[in-house]
This record gives C-alpha cells, structure tokens and sequence, in this order.
C-alpha cells in the first residue's frame, strides 16, 4: 500500500487534464501531498482540492482546511458522503474543460477518492472499504461522453515512515502496526487531548496512559488467566473503534 505508488501517480498526473486531490478534512495538513499538488500546478493543469469527510469536522474547522493551500488550486468542501460538494466540483471540471478530458483522481490512502467517483457519476462503480490501500491498480470510469475519471491507488509521500500518524489518518490499517500497545497509548493521549470526554463517555476509562488501557480490558472484559488485563486485546478495540471512526475528537 502506498509507497512504491509513486512512479504510478505521476503517469496519473501526465496522463490527465485536471487533477482532483483528496484529502480528509479532519487531518488536511497530514494527507495533503505539496509535492505533488506543485507537480500538477507546475505542469498548467487545473488542481481541484477536495476537502474531503466535511461531515465529520465543524465548519470553523473545515475553514481552517483551506488554509495552506495555496491558489491557483481551487479548494471544494465536500462530502462524498452526503454528496455535499460535488455539483461544485462538476462545474470546477466543466471550467476547466476543453473538449474531451481525463480527470485524474489522487490522494492518501482512504481519504475518498473512490466515493467521490461513485458520487460524480451517481452510483457506485468503483469499489470502496473502510481499509486503506484498497484501490490497486488505476481504474477509468466514463463520466459522460466528454469526461473520463482515474481512480487510483493512495500514495503516501516518499520518506513517511511515521507509523502512528499514518494510522492516526486512516492511511495505515490495524493489522499492519507492528506496536499495537504503542500505538493504542498513543491513541489515548491524542483523543484525551483533543476531546477529554471521549474515552470516558465511549468505555466508561477516567485514568490515562497504562491506566486507561487497563480500564478498557477491565470494562471489556478481556483478562487473562489469572485476572490479568489483556492490554494487547484492549488496544485491538481501541485502535479498531478508532479506524471505524467511532471515536470523536
Ligand atoms: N464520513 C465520511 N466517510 C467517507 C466519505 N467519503 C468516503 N468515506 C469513507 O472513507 C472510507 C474510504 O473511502 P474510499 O473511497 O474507499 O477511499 P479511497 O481514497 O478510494 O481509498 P484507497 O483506495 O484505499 O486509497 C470508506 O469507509 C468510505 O465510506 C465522506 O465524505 N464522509
Ligand atoms: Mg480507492
């Protein structure tokens, strides 16, 4: 998943009129890619922002998703979700359009790029999942007669080797952390700081840290023989619940 992509995504660019990047509206900063977004200005072709999920984020902090991205890009919030958006994303493209067109569609892992191609064409042909990495090779979708989309895998920027925050987005999946306590503290720390609440409303967990882990084994009733907390069973869950995103911060 992702790495390696790199070559792929560039033909992507080459290949197209106009490049949609998706990015996830809660995490803009950590799955937007400048490289490649100054790649695609570079090469005079339209970049389209989409602000992905703005469904799951406040709309003072969806503002804030725009900053950073600087113009000739144009930013659309949107919702593949609720199909939010993507009127304005189908006016971007026939801007931008000069006769035929191939609008390629990139981004991070499970950011989705995917259901904004089912949302454009209005039902669903390509394939999504709640696991990144799930797209493979690139996929052309007939929009209309003008318009051909690319789907194409997610790609992580070349040098990203921070685990956690990989998983903290959605571009990493459970069974591919090779610390899950680790990553599960982690966790804990994040949500306690961003939405103190959280924990304690989601598994009944007041203590932090170590402490918090063991609450959810406890809670959960993973012990092991002996009455032990199972902390490598209670980091499954939450680590689980998180990348279902069940976990509000
Ligand atoms: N809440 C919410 N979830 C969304 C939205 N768009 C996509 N998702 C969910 O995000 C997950 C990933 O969606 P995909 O469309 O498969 O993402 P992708 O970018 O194609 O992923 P890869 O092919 O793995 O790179 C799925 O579980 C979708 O249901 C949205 O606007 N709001
Ligand atoms: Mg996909």
């Amino acid at each position: 998943m992702g790495r390696g992509f790199a070559s792929r995504v560039n033909r992507v660019i080459w290949q197209s009129d106009i490049v949609i990047e998706v990015i996830d509206a809660r995490f803009p900063e950590e799955t937007r890619n400048s490289d490649l977004e100054k790649k695609v200005i570079d090469s005079g072709k339209k970049l389209i922002v989409a602000i992905n999920k703005a469904d799951l984020v406040s709309k003072e902090r969806a503002k804030r998703a725009k900053r950073g991205i600087l113009r000739p890009a144009v930013c659309v919030f949107l919702s593949a979700k609720d199909k939010k958006g993507i009127n304005r994303i189908m006016r971007e493209i026939g801007i931008a359009k000069k006769g035929t067109a191939v609008i390629g569609v990139i981004g991070y892992p499970n950011t989705g790029k995917s259901s904004l191609i089912n949302a454009l064409k209005g039902r669903k042909v390509a394939r999504t999942s709640k696991r990144a990495g799930f797209t493979r090779g690139e996929q052309l979708v007939r929009l209309n007669q003008e318009v051909m989309l690319v789907d194409s895998p997610g790609v992580i920027p070349f040098g990203e080797r921070d685990e956690f925050g990989l998983f903290l987005v959605g571009a990493k999946n459970v069974q591919d952390l090779s610390d899950k306590e680790f990553a599960a503290l982690k966790l804990i720390e994040f949500i306690q700081k961003n939405n103190p609440k959280e924990l304690e409303k989601k598994y009944g967990v007041v203590g932090k840290d170590e402490k918090a882990l063991e609450e959810i084994a406890i809670k959960r009733k993973k012990l092991s023989t002996g009455g032990v907390p199972d902390l490598n069973a209670a980091a499954r869950i939450l680590l689980e619940d998180w990348s279902k995103g069940k976990l509000k911060t």
